[in-house]
């Protein structure tokens, strides 16, 4: 470094965690990175993260690691071989769009399908989405099915837009819980501290207690997978204790007779039973819910992957919010923000419309999972549009089925998929059932990963493409919370190590390759987001110097002020323009209109002969601090701070084990789908017979060639997660993540 360089600060967009909440002081000198602070301009960054302690030094030894992948590689040797040549980018888009080409004349664009995972750099979902629809590919893949999906279209199909998780410190008079925010998402733990130091109620449902259960005023810890039966009871006792808002419902729902049936059987004495918790419990919480107004139901990911009743139990917390008039309440923000006049939206830069109709029909899992494939996404999309003049993206929106696709590539029926591209995305540790996925890439004739290190998935891939992180990487987000009305900037700061490349430049360099010349006018990621920001007048440089972030006003009850289009009021975004306790859609669709309870795949109810032999319910995935899903294992500040796999049990559970087991003990989890060890942490925090598993879990130190795959295959809890999509949930395609059964015993 050269010492009389100046020092410049530049205020970029962190991504260590995906929930892309905080703008935070890159300093350096030249290109060298030196430091980082948190920004004093950007609430909540300073106060949360404990991955940026220390001037940042997690984020030096993440800009600088020496695993980082900083050349285009080529497969030499066998797939899993860790055999590699080092090419020019050129060389690498020109060989894999040639493949591409030569692969769609034969087997039809459907060939290819792409992957994503949860919110990264927004560079990489819409240019992928934009590619794919031009390409001609239905088969967009992401995790939607066990993520944000059943919460996303719960709410749409119910009350015609997926609303902002939000509440407000002294309004908001109670929360109903879900989750453990102090881990998973820092500052909504604050928001959520906040609120209760001015006098709101919380109720926690959870199996764990958790810095969440610490603040409760009722703490439920009811059965693993049996929210839906809850929520039953809570609307059963709200409607026959007449707790609901009359007028609300009057005015603005339909189909209330249909649910005030479909509750009827379930009174808090049955969903005790179901639910293992007391009946008064059930009912004294739903009183305490619906009278403590205004209120709001926090359903963060408990739910999404909880098979079969995920998207189910998402309406059924729909219907509460609304049928005790909390929609809108100054907590609640529902509408959509067309972003008319801040950016031009996701949707807009998707191309979605580029695809056939026919072709959409090839969707791997589009037609029986319907709701988020592309029947529902269309059905639900043409009410939206209608109404606010906009729809979701589709990306997030409107996906092809993992577990299928596995499948599909294996048995090539009913066409074969011969490639896939992962970005943003880790496969192998991320889903259910990780060996299909094994073979599955095995079979493939091309896989590119583009990625920052080396992981599981990019030892069996043919190129391997380097990542810019977001030190050197120009960042807009404009899909932060599913919505279009928030923006916020940050710019790089240094230019990109090595042959580093964003997201964009890759898809943008292959569309060029592959008969899109004409879709990609904008060469650089700043070309593009000035396009963006072009309703502002302003261009990216102006907006992330002068601004940082937008938003447009929040509006509450947007549903009874007056479309200046149609000259009436918005309404709700569903068939009938009402909340929709009976769903249109659904119907249409051909699922259950209203909602209903099925017991969990796996459980002494429902397999009583495998619950014998696995005796124990295993939960998964509960977030933990400083790791993002499979990231961040290989730096060793963030490493240090949580060396080991965990798995909590209760020590009554530890105690009955023969031999028994102790605090810090290795232990192995065993299901019908294999097994993995991990370390015990034994706590009063998880109830007795039930095991919390963290998810994710592979080992950068560990021998990355086939079949080790850096340790892919020894603690990623998934090994145990059954994907079969008989068990799936019907509407969507929910996978049983959070909550199987397993046995336990000391390794
Ligand atoms: N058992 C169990 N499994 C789960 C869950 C659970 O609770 N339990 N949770 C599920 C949920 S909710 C989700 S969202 C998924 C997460 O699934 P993924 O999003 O697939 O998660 P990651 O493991 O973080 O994989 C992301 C990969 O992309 C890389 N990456 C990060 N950002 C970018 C980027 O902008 N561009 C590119 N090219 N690469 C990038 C990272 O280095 C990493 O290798 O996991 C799911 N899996
Ligand atoms: N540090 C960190 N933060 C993250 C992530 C990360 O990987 N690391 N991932 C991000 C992503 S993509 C997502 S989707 C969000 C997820 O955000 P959250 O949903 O807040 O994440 P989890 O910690 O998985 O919370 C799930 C909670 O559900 C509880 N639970 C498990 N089974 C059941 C059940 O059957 N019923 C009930 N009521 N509760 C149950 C668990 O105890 C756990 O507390 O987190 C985001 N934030
Ligand atoms: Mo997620």
């Amino acid at each position: 470094m050269d010492s009389r360089e100046k020092e410049k600060v530049t205020s970029c967009r962190c991504h260590f965690c995906g929930s892309a909440a905080c703008n935070v002081n890159v300093f350096s000198k030249g290109d060298m990175v030196t430091k980082v602070l948190p920004d004093p301009e950007w609430p909540n960054s300073e106060a949360h993260c404990s991955r940026l302690a220390n001037e940042g030094k997690a984020a030096l030894e993440y800009h600088y690691h020496a695993d980082r992948l900083n050349y285009p590689l080529k497969r030499t040797g066998k797939r899993g071989e860790n055999a590699w040549e080092q090419i020019s980018w050129d060389q690498a888009l020109d060989e894999i769009s040639a493949r591409l080409n030569a692969l769609r004349a034969e087997f039809g664009p459907e060939t290819l399908a792409a992957i994503t995972g949860t919110h990264h750099y927004s560079d990489n979902t819409w240019p992928k989405s934009r590619f794919l629809n031009l390409f001609g590919s239905p088969n967009n893949l992401g995790n939607e099915q066990i993520c944000h999906g059943p919460m996303t279209k719960a709410y749409e199909t119910t009350l015609g837009w997926a609303g902002q998780l939000y509440m407000v410190a002294g309004v908001t008079k109670c929360l109903v819980l879900n989750s453990n925010q102090r881990e998973s998402a820092p500052p909504m733990f604050s928001n959520i501290e906040q609120c209760k130091w001015a006098g709101g109620k919380i109720i926690s449902i959870n199996p764990r207690f958790g810095d969440v259960g610490r603040l409760a005023d009722y703490y439920v810890p009811l059965r693993p997978g049996t929210d839906g039966a809850l929520y039953l009871a809570w609307l059963h006792v709200i409607i026959e204790e007449e707790l609901y808002d009359k007028e609300f419902v009057e005015k603005w729902c339909v189909g209330f007779d249909d649910l005030r049936e479909a509750v009827k059987e379930w009174t808090p004495e049955k969903a005790a039973e179901v639910c293992w918790v007391p009946a008064d419990t059930i009912a004294e919480t739903a009183r305490v819910y619906a009278t403590n107004k205004p209120s709001r139901i926090i359903a963060m990911q408990a739910y999404d992957g909880q098979a079969p009743n995920g998207f189910r139990t998402l309406r059924a917390v729909a219907m509460l919010e609304a049928i005790t008039g909390n929609i809108d309440d100054a907590c609640y923000v529902l509408g959509p923000y067309t972003g008319e006049n801040l950016f031009i939206d996701d949707f807009q830069m998707e191309c979605t419309d580029r695809i056939p109709e026919d072709q959409w029909k090839k969707q791997v899992g589009g037609e029986r999972f319907s709701v988020l494939g592309y029947p529902g996404w269309k059905l639900i999309g043409e009410q939206q549009k209608k109404r606010f003049g906009t729809q979701m993206y589709s990306y997030w929106s409107n996906q092809a089925h993992g577990p299928l696709v596995w499948r599909q590539i294996l048995s090539g029926e009913p066409y074969p998929i011969k490639a896939l591209i992962i970005s943003g995305a880790a496969p192998l540790t991320k889903y259910s059932n990780p060996k299909i996925i094994y073979e599955a890439y095995k079979k493939l004739d091309l896989i590119v990963v583009l990625d920052f290190f080396h992981n599981p998935n990019t030892m069996m891939a043919d190129y391997v493409l380097p990542m810019s992180d977001w030190m050197e990487r120009d960042i807009l987000e404009t899909n932060t919370g599913h919505l279009s009305g928030f923006l916020a900037s940050g710019m790089r700061a240094v230019n990109p190590m090595f042959e580093r490349r964003s997201d964009y430049e890759f898809w943008r360099e292959l569309g060029m390759r592959c008969g899109q010349q004409d879709d990609w006018p904008w060469k650089t990621l700043r070309d593009v987001y000035d396009y963006r920001l072009s309703p502002q007048n302003l261009t990216f440089e102006e907006f992330a110097l002068r601004k940082k972030s937008d938003a447009i006003p929040l509006v509450y009850h947007m549903y009874e002020q007056t479309n200046p289009k149609t000259g009436k009021p918005y309404g709700f975004g569903t068939p009938s323009g009402k909340v929709e306790l009976k769903s249109a859609i659904l119907d249409e669709l051909g699922f259950d209109p209203v909602t209903h309870y099925e017991e969990p795949n796996f459980s002494p109810y429902s397999t009583p002969e495998y619950a014998e032999k696995y005796p124990y319910i295993l939960i998964t995935g509960g977030r933990v601090q400083p790791y993002y899903h499979s990231e961040h294992r290989q730096i060793p500040s963030l490493r240090a701070q949580h060396p080991d796999p965990i798995v909590e049990i209760n020590p009554e559970t530890a105690q009955a084990l023969n031999p028994p087991v102790a605090d810090g003990d290795w232990v192995q989890l065993e299901n019908h789908m294999g097994r993995v060890k991990m370390r015990a942490r034994v706590t009063t925090a998880i109830g007795v017979g039930i095991l919390s598993a963290e998810h994710n879990w592979w080992f950068p130190e560990k021998d990355p060639k086939d079949p080790s795959l850096f340790g892919v295959w020894d603690s990623n809890i998934n090994v145990l997660l059954d994907d079969d999509p008989d068990i799936c949930g019907e509407e969507l395609g929910e996978y049983t993540n959070k909550n199987a059964m397993c046995t336990v015993y000391k390794a």
